[in-house]
């Protein structure tokens, strides 16, 4: 019984972990293409993203991520 737990405990992480993973691509968020994305954008394609999730994204703390920022969301 304590082993059955102990595995869908574990695939439930790895279930987490991947959805993290997945984001999707940066053109498909970037809905108006000038290669930044805007928190408006990113909640569109991600609606659970919080505003602390992407402001730590944004490395050089300019109000959008560019690619190299956006790919870090899903590291
Ligand atoms: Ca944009
Ligand atoms: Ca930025």
């Amino acid at each position: 019984m304590k082993k059955t737990l102990t595995v869908l405990a574990l695939g439930g992480m790895f279930v987490a972990s991947a959805t993290i993973a997945a984001i999707p691509d940066f053109a498909v968020v970037d809905v108006n293409s000038d290669l930044a994305i805007t928190y408006e954008e990113l909640l569109a394609a991600m609606p659970d993203v919080t505003e602390d999730a992407f402001l730590s994204a944004d490395a050089n703390g300019d109000g959008v991520l560019n690619a190299e920022e956006y790919a870090a969301l899903g590291a």
